[in-house]
């Protein structure tokens, strides 16, 4: 793969893939997004993987789609190419996604982190929908979900000046999870990974699924969402398993089944 690096085992269920164009501050061309698309498709499929860490590196998670390979297209051209096939299939991935999010994080960069489950922030990180100041909008979910996480003021505001926060404001926000120490980012990112990855993938999965549909539902379906994943955990082994295990003061073996 030429734009990212996949490291399977990171640790013990987490992979890492990191995206890699770093002279171009990780710009999202559209051969990046593809192979992030089949890595994810690919670690999704796979039981020895209960847990996807999404990184950049420490100058900059993404600066946004690529806008040289953007400048000179039409509607018609972009209708054409439907780069939101590529977005949704990631959106659509099953196992939790965590963003660890050091230097920009802007336009379809935010976006992606944002496409995550959870972010980790180092200190030095910056959040922001610029596309304004090049003459569009943003395009892959950033006026939705920023707006969502934060709140219509201050998303109107960065959507409409362009204006970036800090990981300080995104976290006093509710965009992010936590601030660390830049040299710590990615180690506090594979410890929470690690957490996740010692549950159930069954149960784990299924909460993921649930807690999105909050976002995507009226209260009363959603509930009904959640009722029913509930009931799902019952006919998973890793509920057996992790309530035996409990009741026998041991720590579960999950299986993910
Ligand atoms: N695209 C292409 N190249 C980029 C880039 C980008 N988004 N961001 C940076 N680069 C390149 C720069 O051109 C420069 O390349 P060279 O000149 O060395 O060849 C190199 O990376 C280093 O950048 P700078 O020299 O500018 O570095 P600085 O530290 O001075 O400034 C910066 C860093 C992040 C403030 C600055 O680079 C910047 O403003 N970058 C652009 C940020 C931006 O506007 N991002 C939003 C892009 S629009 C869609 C899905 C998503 C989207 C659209 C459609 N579909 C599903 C259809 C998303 C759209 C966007 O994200």
């Amino acid at each position: 793969m030429k734009y990212i690096q996949l490291t399977e085992q990171y640790r013990p269920y987490v992979s890492l893939i990191q995206l890699n164009r770093p002279k171009e501050l990780n710009a999202l061309n559209m051969e990046l997004m593809q192979e992030l698309q089949q890595t994810l498709t690919t670690l999704d499929a796979d039981t020895n993987v209960r847990v996807i860490i999404i990184t950049g590196n420490e100058k900059a998670f993404a600066a946004g789609a690529d806008i040289k390979q953007m400048a000179d297209k039409k509607t018609i051209d972009m209708v054409a190419i439907d780069q939101f096939k590529t977005w949704d299939l990631i959106k659509k991935t099953k196992k939790p996604l965590i963003a660890a999010v050091s230097g920009f994080a802007l336009g379809g960069g935010c976006e992606l982190a944002m496409t995550c489950d959870m972010i980790v922030a180092s200190e030095t990180a910056k959040f922001g929908q610029p596309e304004i100041k090049i003459g569009i909008m943003p395009g892959a979910g950033g006026t939705q979900r920023l707006t969502k996480a934060i709140g219509k003021a201050k998303a109107m505001e960065m959507v409409l000046t362009g204006s970036f926060i800090s990981a300080e404001e995104a976290l006093n926000y509710g965009l992010i999870n936590k601030i660390v120490p830049v040299e710590l980012y990615l180690e506090e990112t594979a410890k929470l990974a690690e957490t996740i990855a010692a549950m159930s993938p069954v149960a784990a999965q299924l909460a993921k699924e649930a807690v999105n549909r909050a976002f995507e539902t009226h209260l009363d379906e959603g509930l009904h969402f959640e009722r029913k994943n509930f009931y799902l955990t019952f006919s998973s082994e890793d509920q057996k398993e992790g309530m035996k295990a409990f009741i026998e003061k041991r720590n579960p073996e999950y299986q993910g089944k």
